[in-house]
């Protein structure tokens, strides 16, 4: 029996210490929640960071204990790895490139030392634990050269990488002195997954102006085998929010929760008021200060929604360590503080303002009492924020403004688009956004939450798994000709 094991930088789960006691909790992010159901049912092996750095021989020990009960199996980093490898190659080279941010990106003989080791060191540890035609899924831009070291090392497995961000086109990733050594990394796969058919395109290309291989029907022909490359967009559990937002609708007032019951009062102090949610990591690739100035110029255009309008901005601590992301927090709260400071009453915030996370619960009543969600990135792989919105929506009463530039908006053209660098017309947006009517809303809202709820999580990764088990009987097809 071929067995699975998937491979991703962080493991679905965490192990935190507390004076001497380590505990175990699930990490959050759409990758981790939506693939372990899947993990689940599959009896597959998940290696990865335990996100903890062990003092000692026996606490690694007990990291391996804790996670294997949970089917997972660490790789563990020190100090400096993290920085050279995560904070920077990853998160300082391959993530503003491929999202088009060249005036951000570093080129660094270390990070990049760093990454080469630490991807051998997963591809290692995948090694020593694939029994014979076991099938591996590489994921995302922190392991592009896994794939190349396990077809080296095991030609026995079959292997499949699915790209979480986008892929940007051949004239950013020409900028990237390692560009052939990526490329090569990712060929190592028999099948790799983007999330649209750009992204896809884009890396063909590049492997055809980089590397000159000839490529067919999205087939690219090397010397023995064929590396297969296909498109399968992310969804999310749809089920899941679905039932829980049910749930948290159907409750009466006294029993919400805190965050529940304020939002209420919120709503109800005033009549016709309304809620307008934004929810992403701190990340430059988000665009937040651009919606923030969108939402400055709406409130200027259409002061008859002063006092009525408020933008709750969910903003999760992200990457801490990047000196970009230390700049974008100062830039953010400088701008909140000045919408606030100019458009405030004593008794409304135009702009309320978290910068930390919040338990999926509060998440889901955000979704569903938020009449607008506003999700204006600059550039994203796919933005799963945006599908959790439309699957909270149990009652349609919701309308989608959301960014060109998220991969997302390929699958939503019923939300409103947005060009995020368009302050003007994302203001703009925003009003259609609060006036359009209920049977044009509802329509828009039903028509995606159909499309959503057919093409889930499980949906996603079945089809990826059906895919590349496929891809052994190509490849000896191939070689028999
Ligand atoms: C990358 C790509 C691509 C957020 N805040 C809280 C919280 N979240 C959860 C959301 C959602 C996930 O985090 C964010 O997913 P996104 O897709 O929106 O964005 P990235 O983190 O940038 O993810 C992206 C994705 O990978 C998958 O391929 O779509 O383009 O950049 O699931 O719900 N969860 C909780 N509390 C929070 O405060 N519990």
């Amino acid at each position: 029996m071929t067995r699975l094991i998937i491979t991703s930088n962080r493991l679905p789960v965490k192990i935190d210490k507390n004076d001497d006691e380590m505990y175990i909790t699930p990490s959050a992010g759409g990758l981790a929640t939506g693939l372990k159901s899947y993990h689940k049912a599959n009896n597959s092996v998940w290696i990865g960071w335990p996100g903890i750095i062990p003092e000692s021989e026996e606490e690694a020990e007990k990291v391996t204990a804790l996670v294997k009960r949970e089917q997972c199996l660490p790789v563990f980093l020190d100090e400096e790895l993290i920085s050279n490898y995560y904070d920077g190659f990853s998160n300082a080279t391959l993530w503003p490139l491929f999202h088009y941010f060249t005036e951000f990106t570093e080129f660094s003989e270390e990070y990049w030392e760093a990454y080469r080791k630490v991807n051998e060191r997963f591809a290692q540890t995948i090694i020593d634990n694939a029994k014979e035609n076991d099938q591996v899924w590489v994921h995302d831009y922190q392991l592009l050269l896994v794939p190349q070291i396990l077809r080296e090392r095991r030609p026995d497995l079959t292997i499949g990488f699915f790209l979480h961000i986008p892929f940007p086109s051949y004239e950013i990733i020409r900028i990237l002195p390692w560009r052939e050594e990526i490329i090569e990394g990712l060929l190592g796969a028999d099948l790799i997954g983007f999330h649209t058919y750009d992204y896809a395109r884009h890396f063909i290309s590049s492997v055809k102006r980089l590397l000159g291989h000839d490529v067919e029907f999205s087939q690219i022909k090397l010397d023995n085998r064929k590396v297969f490359v296909d498109v399968f967009p992310m969804g999310i559990d749809y089920k899941k929010f679905d039932q829980l937002a049910s749930e948290i609708q159907s409750k009466p007032i006294q029993d919400r929760s805190p965050v529940h019951q304020d939002i209420d009062r919120f709503l109800m102090s005033m009549p016709n008021r309304k809620l307008i949610l934004s929810i992403d990591r701190l990340d430059y690739t988000k665009g937040i200060p651009q919606r923030l100035k969108a939402f400055r110029h709406f409130l200027q255009k259409y002061p008859e929604y002063l006092e009525k309008v408020s933008l709750i901005m969910l903003t999760v601590p992200s990457r801490t360590d990047v000196e970009q992301y230390q700049n974008l927090k100062n830039e953010v709260d400088i701008l909140v503080g000045s919408i606030n400071g100019e458009f405030g009453r004593l008794n409304w915030n135009p702009v309320i303002y978290f910068y930390r996370s919040m338990p999926l619960e509060n998440l889901i009543e955000l979704y569903s009492s938020a009449d607008v969600a506003l999700l204006t990135p600059l550039r994203d792989g796919m933005n799963l924020v945006a599908k959790e919105y439309i699957a909270s929506k149990v009652k349609q009463r919701g309308v989608l403004v959301l960014s060109e530039m998220a991969g997302a908006a390929k699958e939503l053209g019923e939300a409103i688009s947005v060009n995020p660098n368009n302050i003007a017309d994302t203001a703009d947006a925003i009003y259609h956004a609060l006036t359009m009517d209920d049977e044009e809303r509802t329509k828009a809202m039903r028509t995606m939450q159909k499309r959503i709820r057919r093409y889930d999580i499980h949906k996603w990764a079945n089809e990826f798994m059906k895919s590349l088990t496929s891809t052994v009987d190509k490849q000896s097809d191939y070689h028999a000709r």
